[in-house]
């Protein structure tokens, strides 16, 4: 039995320790925005072996997990001492998340966690799950984690075990290593969820991107992505929201939508990412999109390309949630490249990696979004006209005539 043991052990070590190698690639297919990389650089087999076996072998003979790892997903992302670091949502068999750091000297591949998991100080209102994190390096001084707190709705009835109530919980840290918890975000909203800091002071004050929602699961009448100013960050209350980014009849976030990470400086506005949901006959479908806010007035969206920046493909569409991306993670390095983080079908991490030239490129050129299909067939129309034209002066080949 003990000889067992100890193979399959030495197996299990060697497949785990073969997976961190792996070499991650680009896809030779880009869009031109971004290249999506081969192979998802988090997923719950990257976990250590030793967070979920007991090796010892008598009180574990048959070498079963002790601890169920069940998905690694949405992770906050910060460039930290030359390394690239994700904070994962690390889900359990047991469904309930906690956050785990892992860090890689390139930011595509060889992502190893820590050893130990994040401890998150608790409040005097125990969080039963918790989730989503995202890292602000604040003009502060301080590295913010904020997060989704998550706890029984005890106004339910006793038989609606699945009803909830979601806020938003802050941590801070100098070290990436010990996190002070602060109170939980206040605002005039039932619920909060994918609420993120603005890394600079608006007017001497915290400002923060929200996401009120009516319940648990619908953003409701409330929805959008909301931005409010807070006096402190200790004790944080957000009196009003304004809704700077509305869910839109017929669009990628008719439903609802999130911010994703902070958004990132340039010298012509705030870029954003952000995660749109809409509804279909096979459930919910979560895509990334792209918006671009003004540097002295952050409530004003300045560009939106119509459409997502990036849909679930291939095996990204399957999963515990299939159908789903999601970003609350991305980190731009000094040479300008960008490494966006994207969760698939609320499962594994993948990497994409992009520049602010091509990123400004794609958000301050691509067309609106007008709202109506014929504003579609337009704009496609003017797209043509222009392409056609162009290729008359500089393609010595004629152009075929399209008659409309
Ligand atoms: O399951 C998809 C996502 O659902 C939630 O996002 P939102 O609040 O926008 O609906 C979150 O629970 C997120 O973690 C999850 O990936």
């Amino acid at each position: 039995m003990k000889k067992n043991f100890y193979q399959r052990l030495e197996q299990l070590e060697k497949n785990h320790a073969k997976l961190i190698a792996l070499k991650n690639e680009p896809l030779n297919e880009s869009n031109g925005v971004y290249n999506r990389y081969r192979l998802p650089v988090l997923t719950a087999e990257h976990t250590p072996l030793f967070w979920r076996y007991d090796f010892n072998a008598d009180a574990n003979p048959f070498l079963m997990e002790r601890f169920g790892i069940n998905a690694v997903l949405n992770a906050g992302a910060i460039k930290w001492n030359d390394k690239y670091l994700l904070i994962a949502r690390v889900e359990g068999a047991d469904r309930k998340s906690f956050f785990a750091i892992a860090e890689s000297d390139n930011g595509i591949d060889h992502f190893e966690f820590r050893d130990y998991p994040v401890v998150i100080p608790e409040t005097d209102e125990p969080d039963t799950n918790v989730y989503d994190m995202r890292l602000i390096q604040h003009e502060d001084g301080w590295i913010y984690g904020l997060f989704c707190t998550e706890r029984r709705d005890f106004s339910a009835p006793a038989g609606d075990q699945s009803a909830a109530i979601a806020q938003c919980g802050i941590v801070r840290t100098k070290d990436m290593i010990d996190w002070e918890r602060l109170p939980d975000l206040k605002t005039k909203s039932p619920q909060q969820r994918n609420v993120v800091l603005h890394p600079e002071f608006v007017n001497g004050k915290y400002a923060f991107y929200t996401r009120p929602q009516d319940n648990f699961i619908e953003a409701g009448k409330g929805g959008g992505i909301g931005l409010g100013l807070s006096d402190k960050i200790v004790g944080a209350m957000v009196d009003e929201e304004i809704i700077i980014e509305p869910k839109v009849y017929h669009t990628i976030n008719e439903l609802k939508n999130g911010q994703g990470p902070a958004p990132l400086k340039t010298q012509y506005g705030w870029l954003h990412l952000a995660h749109g949901v809409r509804n279909t006959a096979a459930g919910l479908r979560y895509v990334l999109y792209l918006f671009m806010t003004d540097l002295n007035d952050l409530s004003k969206i300045i560009y939106k390309p119509a459409g997502y920046f990036i849909a679930p493909e291939g095996e990204e569409r399957v999963g515990d949630v299939s159908n789903v991306v999601f970003s609350n993670g991305w980190i731009a390095d000094d040479d300008g490249k960008v490494f966006i983080y994207y969760a698939s079908s609320d499962t594994r991490v993948h990497v994409a990696v992009s520049s602010i030239e091509q990123l400004l490129d794609y958000v301050m050129n691509t067309p609106e979004d007008g709202l109506r299909s014929a504003a579609s067939v337009e704009t496609l129309m003017l797209l043509i006209d222009k392409n056609k034209s162009y290729l008359k002066d500089h393609n010595p080949q004629p152009v075929k005539n399209v008659t409309r």
